[in-house]
């Protein structure tokens, strides 16, 4: 059957249902990563199911996000996932050895298998050939189980890249390009599937930073070929013989295409604070740069920092402008300084940083306020940085480091002018040499038993749905509200993670700081969002907070993918209303749905009938499939998979 590379390796993963766009496929998974912040949840979760060990072939758990450990309660965390992943089987990398889609895709990825992460760039995988999705914890700790992985069937979009890169224009500037045309909805249920002559020009870290920051759209994943870009990269890894060739079928029907013309991509940079409000470089020129950062699982590997290197090697950042590197992978480190390349940068004014993903989630390197940091990470949400009033713009390590050196935005073309500078390009290492010290293979695991201290805590739960649902409108919010607004992941919140009260108190703060004290005192109530609500991170806390302050529904004019399977997860309901409904609901106002809700949501009832302040009424739509009524119905999905555990798999199929 002919097929896209996309239908190829899921058919080879279906365990049910059929490849039709919008229906629901349970597919196998062959490998699972995690990681801290999200990794103690799963790990709870999954010893909350009684399952004895992990059944994928791979299961890697990364510390990474806080590693700068600031508080005894970061620490107690790696310690419990070290745990944890010796208990039950994992991988376990070290605080310090990298971001876990960096040191995953030097150490396990695959083309031709499936992966599944609890962090909303696992699609970066996609860049060698791996079908890698982002997914809430629970649901990782369920497919870790041996259980399949349910996802609406997307549809699969073509990508097809004409010509080739010209000096100076980069991956980055690509999937800058892909959002300034597509917004940050446009890749909402569906995958991109990136064809055509352009694609043997880019090599596979390229492609990985085209395909993490697919994210970025909405999409559920991003997918290149695997041909010998990508058998070239394994070699370099020492893992040639995982090489299999991959790519659509002659006549592989795609549901739309869209055609990116490499030779026309020029330098780009998304303004502050929307990873989709792209412009040329050349339009914000000038502007004065306070903080320069290179690093994050974007942007942060050794084929990343190497072009930066080559451009400072002898020169020095402006004095107005600070500059930090803090590479995606200890590897990336160690090469860079076996190279000489570290010296360089540090004579260039450089700090370094350990390998983490810090700054990105302002967990360290906190812009000043009223200043401009200019980043090549994949997010520049307002706030996320640490700091209300952020300023963040998003670029290329190209445009980066030419911005250090004049220590205000520019064009690195303009800057090559006048310095007599060569473009970099792109240059791999022959042999990725790092050491592999902080990698604990479950062979050597430390421990057989959960270490756990004061700070890890349970996993609350729901009460199972019952018939009638009512309260008040705790929060009306707009479009596009990220898992950053409902649940932030900097310093202060990240070492409550696994202390849901605590972490608690932080929901929503953002856009309005008396929020959890108010929802604790209503006793249960809802929350009303525009488009696209829930959108960025994949953290599961962004629905255990609120389902915790007693939040038992949304009612959104759109959900982003992962938050809408998280709210289902841990029983609360996603309800979607339409422009006139959500323009005329206010904040304060006594909502009840009508009918009796378990019976209609059991029942497969589509839309119910909701009363506002017994005054008028509108109709919300609540689009699930049967699994998700279950689950809905049970109080959410570890409810369900503890009453339906197997002695072989928690399959919701198998029931
Ligand atoms: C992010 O980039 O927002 C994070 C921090 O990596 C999250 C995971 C988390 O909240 O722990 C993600 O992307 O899923
Ligand atoms: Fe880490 Fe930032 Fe990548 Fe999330 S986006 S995994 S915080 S580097």
């Amino acid at each position: 059957m002919p097929g896209t590379i996309t239908e190829q390796i899921l058919r080879d993963h279906l365990v049910e249902g059929d490849l039709e766009p919008g229906a629901e496929i349970g597919i196998e998974i062959d490998q699972v990563l995690t990681q801290d912040t999200t990794g103690t949840m799963v790990w709870l979760q999954f010893e909350a199911m009684d399952i004895d060990g992990v059944r994928t072939d791979v299961a890697a758990q990364y510390c990474d996000h806080q590693t700068y450990q600031h508080d005894f309660k970061n620490t107690d965390d790696h310690r419990f996932l070290r745990s944890a992943a010796g208990k039950f089987g994992a991988q376990f990398s070290r605080p310090g050895n990298g971001i876990c889609h960096q040191v995953h895709k030097e150490h396990f990825a695959r083309p031709g298998t499936t992966l599944l992460g609890s962090d909303s760039h696992t699609p970066t995988q996609g860049g060698l050939g791996q079908l890698a999705i982002g997914a809430g914890g629970i649901d990782v700790a369920v497919a870790m189980g041996g259980a399949p992985y349910y996802v609406e069937m997307p549809e699969v979009v073509e990508v097809r890249l004409e010509g080739e890169l010209k000096p100076w224009a980069t991956a980055k500037d690509v999937i800058l390009e892909l959002l300034g045309r597509l917004s940050v909805k446009g890749g909402v249920g569906k995958i991109f599937e990136f064809t055509g002559p352009g694609v043997e020009t880019l090599t596979v870290p390229e492609r990985t930073t085209i395909t993490n920051m697919g994210t970025e759209l909405g999409a559920t994943t991003s997918l290149f070929p695997s041909d010998g870009a990508t058998r070239d990269f394994l070699s370099r890894l020492g893992r040639e013989d995982e090489y299999v060739e991959l790519e659509p079928d002659a006549d592989a029907e795609y549901h739309d295409s869209i055609t990116v013309d490499l030779s026309e991509i020029e330098p780009l940079v998304a303004t502050p604070s929307m990873p989709d409000n792209v412009v040329p470089v050349r339009e914000v020129a000038g502007t004065t740069v306070d903080q320069v950062m290179i690093g994050s699982c974007t942007n942060g590997a050794y084929e990343d920092i190497l072009p930066a290197a080559k451009m400072l090697e002898g020169r020095s950042i402006a004095r107005r402008t600070e500059m930090v590197i803090a590479p995606a992978s200890k590897q990336a480190s160690e090469l860079l300084a076996r190279e000489g390349w570290t010296a360089e940068l540090m004579a260039a004014g450089v700090n370094f940083s350990e390998a983490t993903c810090g700054a990105c989630i302002g967990n360290g390197h906190v812009p000043a306020s009223d200043s401009v940091s200019v980043r090549t990470f994949n997010r520049n949400f307002e706030g996320r940085s640490g700091i209300s009033d952020d300023s963040v713009y998003l670029c290329s390590p190209e445009v980066a480091a030419a911005t250090a050196l004049a220590g205000e935005l520019i064009d690195p073309r303009d800057l090559a002018a006048d310095l007599d500078m060569d473009a970099p390009g792109v240059e791999l290492p022959v042999r990725y040499v790092g050491s592999d010290a902080d990698l604990i293979a479950p062979e050597e695991a430390v421990d057989d038993a959960l270490i756990k201290g004061p700070n890890i805590g349970e996993v609350p739960l729901a009460d199972p749905l019952d018939g009638t649902l009512s309260g008040e409108v705790l929060l009306k919010m707009g479009d596009n509200v990220t898992t950053d607004h409902i649940s932030p992941a900097n310093a202060e919140a990240l070492m409550y993670r696994s202390n849901i009260p605590k972490l608690a108190e932080f929901t929503l703060a953002r856009i309005d700081e008396s929020f959890a004290e108010r929802a604790k005192h209503a006793e249960g109530g809802f929350l009303v969002a525009g488009e696209n609500y829930g959108q960025g991170s994949s953290r599961e806390h962004a629905a255990l907070c609120p389902m915790y302050l007693g939040v038992r529904g949304v009612f959104a004019r759109g959900f982003a993918r992962i938050h809408r399977a998280n709210l289902f997860n841990f029983g609360i309901v996603p309800l979607t209303v339409d422009d006139a409904a959500y323009e005329r609901i206010k904040q304060g106002d006594s909502l009840a749905v009508v009918d009796d809700l378990r019976d209609g949501v059991l029942d497969g009832r589509e839309s119910f009938e909701v009363r506002v302040n017994d005054d008028w009424t509108f109709t919300a739509r609540l689009d699930a499939s049967e699994r998700e009524r279950e689950l809905l119905a049970a109080g959410g999905k570890l409810q369900w998979t503890k009453q339906h555990v197997e002695s072989d798999a928690v399959s919701p199929a198998d029931d």
